[in-house]
């Protein structure tokens, strides 16, 4: 009887494991990573006693939704509501707040000097003679983080007995771009159409926007950028600004700012000026106002976003003013009110061009030192356009007198859009960790960017989102890893991309190591597998013209000549590949004198970069000995047998998450092997058309001809039209 007792038990408990592991019901990703999902039962059994209460300081807005995500967090996860008190009465209360706000915090004494004002500090303490988790922060933002991460600590299965931690984010702004325009289309957007839905604001504040604010909270994403950088003036009309206002307000408790991209010609388009001219006391007056009219509805309004004198956008050179007159300008307005503005670096203009990639750097790098305090120079990762891969832009480092903001890209406009499984956590990573050698060994990215390297107090790292109306919000549920990495980083550039995926795969799906394991490798190797079957070795902007769909290394079709993938890749029947080397372009010469030595020379430049500052014989050798054609054949297959790799590992992982979301992911996924297998065979054959080389022994041919892969057009491709 009592072992018959026993197998019963056991069966009840392995059932009740079963259920709480796989979902019996279907999800749709709209929870994001924020999913409180009831946890296996000796898990839960293991957090109940050090979370039976919780107490806040005060109902301030941010308190009151501070509280309620642990309610709903631990409601989610624990399967039991916490009442909420003001004392402490038994062992397992949550308390969390300031020191200025709850007496039972300030009796604490804890040592919250270093954490600044948006940090926190979690510790396991007594209190009034009970054991209790402490959540502090010196401000409520700051504890609203804490709480955030004191929920990723029981979502991730991790013990919360001993609790001794204390953060705060490196980075002072940490931001996402919309490119958002006011009709609900969204550039480079493959998540459907824009979540603000100008329209219907401000009366109606739809509940997403408050949905979007927590998931930023909980990454410790503090800003965000409502339009695209080329979307007009109508914004700053009075009917649109009350529209911002209202947003202002949602996200307001969750600290996030809300900041607007600005058209530099919007005192003639909306203002009745003939000029834009940053140095017409007009002009200024102008946009003085503007910043007081926006001030007076959004009192902590957080600055502009400006694309200026880039791709046909206007600017102070049509006033032959410099960046500095134009961006000072903006930042005399704002200062006043603590706004700031976040200038773009990304202009080439193709008159001059003799190499595109140099640009920024010959107009920005004269600069340094002009910039009022409140400007910060954003600059994409790379010196081109967040392609799969390109070295880190020769601008950081360069300009020690001015905050450089890195603008990183989360939507994959050059990455296989939405349907790619393609995890941008270790492109990040590769960039944040490149060594500048501006200041010796050990001048990384990443501490250009958190302004440690030259001590700037002001520091910003944007990213431009892939968040949309799809009920998923990314388009597809991988996706969401790259909005959640990018704000990781963004908190911390110096984290690993690594243990970010393993966070977010634990949150977003399930703790079953089975399922972990295999799918955060997957994910750590698919960047490296998209840059193989679309631009390896140092390759890059092969993708359709305008659209960036699909493969076209061949185009030579858009007006402008470094739009083209032939100006990129210099492809000829000799060889392959951009020299910017001392002999070519001299673009190496704008990187710190050790790294302009090492790309300079062919056989010291990392073997990913070769071709982007080298043009190579076919028949180079290679470090495997191979010739170079050889292995740009291996790498396109390379692509595609890790794609294929990807869909095995998949196959292996249904049964421990919901089918819905398993079964998107193997649709998602068999469309990146057709399309991984279209790169190749598009780009071998096209490539092979030009050195007249057969292909390597054992590498099938391409499955269509040239002229097939040449022939194929796409009219209506998302995220793009001729706007
Ligand atoms: C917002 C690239 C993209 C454009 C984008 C531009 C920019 O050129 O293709 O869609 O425009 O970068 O970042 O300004």
């Amino acid at each position: 009887m009592k072992t018959c007792l026993h197998t019963l038990a056991t069966l009840v408990l392995t059932l009740a494991t079963m259920l709480c592991a796989v979902p019996t019901h279907a999800e749709d990703g709209y929870d994001l990573w924020l999913r409180y999902h009831l946890l296996a039962p000796e898990q839960a059994k293991l957090y109940r006693d050090h979370a039976t209460e919780i107490i806040i300081g005060s109902a301030t807005p941010t308190q009151i939704v501070t509280r309620d995500e642990l309610q709903r967090g631990l409601h989610g996860l624990l399967g039991n509501t916490l009442p909420l008190s003001d004392t402490v009465t038994h062992d397992g209360a949550i308390i969390v707040g300031t020191s200025a706000s709850s007496p039972l915090i300030a009796k604490l004494q804890l040592d919250t000097q270093s954490i600044g004002n948006e940090g926190y500090v979690i510790r396991s303490v007594v209190l009034d003679g009970h054991t209790a988790t402490a959540i502090v922060g010196r401000s409520d933002i700051g504890a609203l983080y804490g709480a955030f991460h004191f929920l990723r600590l029981l979502q991730t299965g991790q013990p919360i007995d001993h609790l001794d931690l204390h953060e705060s984010p490196r980075i002072t702004l940490r931001v996402l771009d919309h490119w958002d325009y006011l009709n609900g289309q969204v550039e480079r957007g493959y998540a459907g159409t824009s979540i603000w839905d100008w329209w219907k604001l401000p009366d109606w504040r739809a509940p997403r926007y408050t949905d979007y604010a927590r998931a930023n909270a909980s990454i410790g994403i503090n800003g965000t950028v409502l339009n695209d950088v080329v979307s007009g003036a109508t914004i700053l009309t009075p009917v649109y600004l009350e529209k911002v206002a209202a947003l202002a307000d949602v996200f307001r408790p969750y600290g996030i700012r809300v900041y607007l991209s600005v058209r530099f010609s919007a005192p003639i388009e909306i203002g009745g000026l003939k000029t834009a001219d940053p140095l017409d006391p007009q002009v200024q007056a102008w946009w003085r106002a503007k910043a007081d009219e926006i001030y007076k509805l959004i009192p902590d309004f957080g600055g502009f976003l400006v694309k200026a004198d880039s791709e046909g956008q206007p600017g102070p050179k049509d006033y032959h003013r410099t960046h500095a007159d134009g961006a000072n300008m903006f930042a005399d307005v704002l200062a006043p009110h603590g706004g700031v503005v976040m200038w773009r670096t990304f202009v080439y203009s193709q008159a001059s061009a003799d190499d595109r990639a140099k640009q920024a750097y010959e107009e920005f790098k004269p600069l340094d030192g002009q910039f009022h305090a409140n400007v910060l120079l954003q600059t994409k990762n790379g010196p081109i356009d967040f392609q799969p891969r390109e070295p880190f832009h020769p601008l950081f480092g360069a300009m020690p007198k001015t905050p450089l903001m890195m603008e990183f890209e989360i939507t994959k406009e050059y990455l296989g859009f939405a349907t790619h499984l393609v995890y941008l956590g270790p492109l990040y990573e590769e960039v944040l960790s490149s060594d500048t050698m501006v200041r010796g060994k050990g001048s990384t990215v990443a501490k250009v960017i958190d302004g440690s390297l030259e001590g700037h107090t002001l520091s910003g790292m944007a990213g431009d989102a892939n968040i949309g109306t799809d009920r998923n919000w990314c388009g597809s549920d991988f996706n969401q890893a790259n909005w959640y990495v990018f704000g990781r980083l963004a908190w911390n550039p110096t984290l690993s991309s690594r243990t970010i995926a393993e966070e977010w795969v634990r949150m977003t799906f399930t703790n079953n190591e089975a399922f972990v394991k295999p799918v955060v490798d997957m994910m750590m190797g698919s960047r490296e597998a998209a840059v193989d079957y679309m631009t390896p070795l140092g390759l890059l902007h092969l993708m359709g013209p305008g659209h960036h769909y699909g493969p076209a290394p061949w185009d030579a079709s858009e007006s402008e000549a470094d739009w083209r993938p032939v100006y990129y890749h210099r492809a000829d029947h000799l060889g392959i590949g951009f020299d910017r080397t001392s002999n070519g372009s001299n673009a190496v010469a704008q990187y710190a004198p050790p790294i302009a030595a090492q790309f300079n020379d062919v056989k010291q430049t990392p073997e990913r970069f070769l071709l982007y500052f080298h043009h190579v014989p076919w028949d180079y050798r290679m470090r495997s000995g191979q010739t170079l054609w050889y292995e740009l054949v291996a790498h396109y297959t390379r692509g595609v047998d890790d794609v294929k790799q990807m869909q095995e590992t998949w196959r292996h992982l249904d049964g421990y998450i919901d089918e819905e979301r398993y079964q998107q992911v193997a649709a998602f996924l068999a469309i990146q092997e057709k399309e991984a297998q279209w790169w190749r065979d598009a780009c071998i054959a096209y490539f092979q058309s030009i050195s007249g080389l057969p292909l390597p022994p054992g590498y099938a041919p391409p499955q269509r001809s040239l002229k097939y892969y040449e022939s194929l057009s796409f009219p209506y491709v998302p995220g793009f039209s001729s706007w």
